[in-house]
């Protein structure tokens, strides 16, 4: 996710490297060697779940019913590369090591409630911030599947030092962090999140003006959020990503007032082939205005005051308006103080 100034890549979906020789679990039963080769491929961690109906079907029929998903009629069709490429070659070897079955991959796209999925295979449980998380490697990581037409035994065969806690095992205990730093309160309950009121939705898939209300506390989020993972406590020892395809590209020398000066070709160039992609130059632009206003910083003024008479999209130009109104109550603010 992007936060300004641009951080240090916080992606951190590393893949573990296997501790154990995957060759041994190769030598076992077929759901064992396609755990296996997950592993072997970088997966973090690979487990096995019966395609059976879901009780967390009726809460996502729930969370829908509620209007909780905002505008997200798509749910979804978003890509994570490399996730998409390493299923892409797991689901090509369960087919040769299967003959005659069939395998689709999934992540992030389709009706597939991945983490009760995961949650099955025994590869964590669902956390009060609604991610999935493990004791081992925290809830920094994306999640993916393979649907194939052929009964493997359920179980995960990880070769991981610490046995994965069985499904459904909660290990958040008391702790309400998640829910107490949320600027938003959009976690409205444990494991109950209202996207209408998620920074990561409001910056990557809502189109349109941010509500004026939740401006302010955006903070400086110009794509994503990461703040309720950031404060989880099984978060602390979270591998950092070996993968390099999923470092963030350097944005070395981009300013939030830099980015303003992007046309349509100059947004498609910088963020060729980044998940920044899917907001638009418009949507991003009206997100970096939105942090400039909130840091209060009077050295934006000019590049604001040019996006505000000039930009092209009126979303960009009301944006920019707010914000300088921002700073100048910023200003204002800080000359009564002194
Ligand atoms: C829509 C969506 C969003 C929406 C809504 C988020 C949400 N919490 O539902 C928005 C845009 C806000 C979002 C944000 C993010 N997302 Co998102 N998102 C999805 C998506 C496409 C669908 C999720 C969905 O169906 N939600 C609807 C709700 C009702 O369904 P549900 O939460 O799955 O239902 C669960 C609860 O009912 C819960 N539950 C379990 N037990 C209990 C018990 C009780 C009593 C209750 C009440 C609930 C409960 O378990 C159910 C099943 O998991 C999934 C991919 C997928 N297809 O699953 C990714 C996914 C969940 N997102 C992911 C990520 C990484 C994020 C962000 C961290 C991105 C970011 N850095 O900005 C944030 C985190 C915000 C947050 N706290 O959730 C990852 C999570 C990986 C992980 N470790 O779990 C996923 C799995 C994508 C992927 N393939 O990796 N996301
Ligand atoms: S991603 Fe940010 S805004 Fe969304 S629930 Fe987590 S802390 Fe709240």
């Amino acid at each position: 996710m992007l936060r300004s100034p641009v951080p240090s890549p916080p992606l951190r979906h590393r893949p573990t490297a296997p501790t154990e020789p995957v060759e041994a679990a190769a030598a076992l039963n077929p759901a064992a060697r396609v755990l296996a080769h997950a592993l072997d491929l970088g997966f973090h961690d690979a487990g096995i779940a019966a395609a059976l109906p879901l009780e967390a079907s009726r809460r996502y029929e729930a969370w829908l019913a509620a209007g909780r998903h905002g505008e997200m009629a798509w749910l979804a069709s978003r890509n994570h590369r490399v996730m998409r490429d390493k299923l892409r070659v797991l689901s090509r070897a369960i087919e040769a090591l299967l003959p005659g079955s069939r395998a689709l991959w999934y992540s992030d796209t389709g009706a597939i409630l991945e983490r009760a999925w995961a949650e099955r295979a025994g590869l964590g449980w669902v956390g009060k911030h609604s991610g999935l998380l493990s004791r081992r490697i925290g809830s920094w990581f994306l999640l993916g599947e393979v649907l194939v037409n052929r009964e493997l035994e359920p179980a995960p065969a990880s070769p991981a030092p610490a046995p994965a806690p069985p499904a459904a095992a909660d290990h958040c205990g008391t702790c309400t962090r998640c829910l107490d730093f949320c600027p938003t309160g959009a976690i409205v309950a444990p494991r109950e999140v209202d996207a209408r009121r998620c920074i990561s939705y409001l910056t990557i898939e809502h189109r349109g003006a941010i509500p004026m209300e939740l401006r302010a506390q955006l903070g400086d989020w110009i794509f994503g959020c990461d703040l309720c993972q950031d404060v989880c406590p099984w978060n602390r020892f979270a591998p950092e990503t070996r993968e390099p395809r999923l470092e963030a590209r350097s944005l070395e020398g981009f300013t939030l007032a830099r980015f303003l000066e992007l046309d349509e070709a100059g947004f498609a160039a910088l963020f060729d082939k980044s998940p920044v992609r899917r907001t638009g130059r418009d949507g991003f632009l009206r997100n970096v205005c939105v942090a400039l206003g909130n840091r209060g910083d009077a050295s934006a003024i000019p590049a604001l005051t040019r996006a505000m008479e000039r930009d092209p999209s009126e979303l960009v130009r009301a944006h920019a308006a707010w914000a300088l109104e921002e700073i100048a109550h910023h200003r204002a603010g800080a000359a009564v103080v002194r």
